[in-house]
């Protein structure tokens, strides 16, 4: 998958008071109906339909099928991995300063700007990848760097994997982001045992990689809990209800910022 694919279409507009647009992709329009501010008929290109986005008008859309021009007060985000729109070309007003060309985490990017969504962030120089931020919830925006929804991926991996990352980061996966966080604990895998149990490792015996001690509350990189299988394997959160111990999970996300 290709990310961070910019259509980026500036319409400078001779006599207007530098206002300028850039095309976005978004999923859907059709919970916008309601906002609409003006619908123009046969306009016969986008850059006359940008004209008459004025005073309160933030964003545009166009259809060359059917030359119909609406105008918006309602701001959009934009997902630059969401899939095109067929027909409806969608526009939004630039503001300065607006878009982060490089952005370290997630938490440099500006909500009402960005949806949430997968973007490639730059941490450090020469270091690049593709994570999941979350716009949505509280406090944000958080860069998401585990996911568990469903069984799908294999959580029970070797220590290069956990290094590296890995899954889609729109579905489960796991970042490699924060191996000191966890209370002086090192990271173990089944291949890897650094963790202070001495005989035994806790990664081999609780199939997850996890900054195990002798062994964990929390097992969030464990197997996903099915009838009969060994809840001691699963993926679980202790002390997650007053009266229940060593409950496990259906889905967990873990989120960071700085
Ligand atoms: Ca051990």
């Amino acid at each position: 998958m290709d990310f961070f694919i910019l259509i980026v279409l500036f319409l400078y507009i001779p006599g207007l008071s530098a206002s300028s647009f850039t095309r976005i992709l978004r999923t859907s329009l059709d919970d916008s109906v309601d906002d609409v501010l003006l619908t123009y008929v046969n306009i016969t290109h986008h850059v006359d339909c940008a004209k008459s986005c004025k005073s309160n008008c933030v964003a545009f859309t166009y259809e060359p099928e059917t030359k119909e021009c609406r105008t918006f007060a309602k701001r959009f985000c934009r997902n630059d991995t969401a899939e095109k729109l067929a027909t409806v070309m969608l526009f939004v007003k630039v503001e300065k300063g607006q878009t982060p060309a490089n952005p370290s985490d997630c938490n440099e990017m500006d909500p009402d700007v960005f949806c949430s969504g997968v973007y490639r962030i730059t941490p450090s120089a020469g270091v690049s990848f593709d994570v999941y931020c979350d716009m949505e919830t509280d406090n944000g925006p958080w860069t998401v760097i585990q996911n568990r929804q469903n069984g799908d991926e294999e959580f029970f991996r070797p220590w290069d994997d956990y290094k590296k990352g890995f899954g889609n980061p729109l579905g489960n996966f796991w970042l490699d982001d924060a191996m000191n966080l966890h209370n002086g604990m090192q990271f173990s895998t089944y291949d890897r045992d650094n963790d202070v149990k001495n005989d035994a490792s806790c990664a081999s015996i609780n199939q997850g990689g996890w900054w195990y001690r002798a062994c964990y509350d929390a097992n969030l990189n464990g197997r996903i809990y099915v009838n009969g299988s060994d809840n001691s394997r699963s993926l679980v959160w202790d002390y997650f209800y007053p009266d229940v111990q060593w409950p496990h999970m259906m889905k967990t996300r873990m989120l960071v910022k700085h």
